[in-house]
């Protein structure tokens, strides 16, 4: 990974915060599964808790803009709102940043980079996804590493499957 996409999983964390990152390895071109990580205007193309998105501000693809998610019921959530911090097509890095909404996650911040890695059986794509988020009052370290981890790994698989189909019906075509 170069230097300068690795400096941006370099997460300044204070007191009453935790940081993770979680990776996954996708057996697809880079540029498949860029181009639905890359959608900060629709989330919902691969995450599956995620039920509507709406871009309230800007164009979903210059930094600033911010949607409007409502989550899928079943989950200690309703909605979100969201900044985007970063989205660099060129070296496949997207960053957004959460600025409320009925929900408990508060000053989460994610980055996620999408790698070509090097194979000798066809195309391989390593996805890094770090995060950063206050621990919500009332809640331990533990938990609230559980409850985030399991959504991103949850987010990571469900990219995986839908880069997985969409280069399989493509095959066909
Ligand atoms: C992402 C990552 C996360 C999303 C969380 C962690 C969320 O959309 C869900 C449940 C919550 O309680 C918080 O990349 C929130 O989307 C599924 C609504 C923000």
């Amino acid at each position: 990974v170069p230097a300068e996409v690795a400096r941006h999983h370099e997460h300044t964390v204070t007191p009453g915060q935790w940081c993770s990152v979680m990776m996954r390895s996708i057996a697809a071109p880079a540029d498949a599964v860029w181009s639905l990580v890359r959608r900060f205007d629709q989330p919902q193309g691969y995450k599956h808790f995620i039920r509507s998105c709406q871009v309230v501000d800007g164009d979903g693809v210059e930094v600033g803009s911010v949607r409007e998610l409502e989550v899928v019921t079943g989950l200690p959530a309703e909605n979100s709102r969201e900044r985007l911090e970063i989205r660099d097509d060129e070296r496949r890095v997207i960053s957004f940043r959460i600025l409320g909404g009925d929900h408990r996650l508060a000053n989460y911040r994610s980055v996620t980079t999408v790698h070509e890695a090097a194979s000798q059986n066809g195309p391989l794509t390593m996805v890094v996804e770090s995060y950063v988020v206050d621990v919500p009052q009332g809640n331990t370290v533990e938990e609230t590493r559980i409850f985030v981890d399991t959504i991103v790994r949850c987010n990571l698989q469900s990219l995986e499957r839908t880069v997985i189909r969409q280069q399989a019906l493509a095959a066909v075509q």
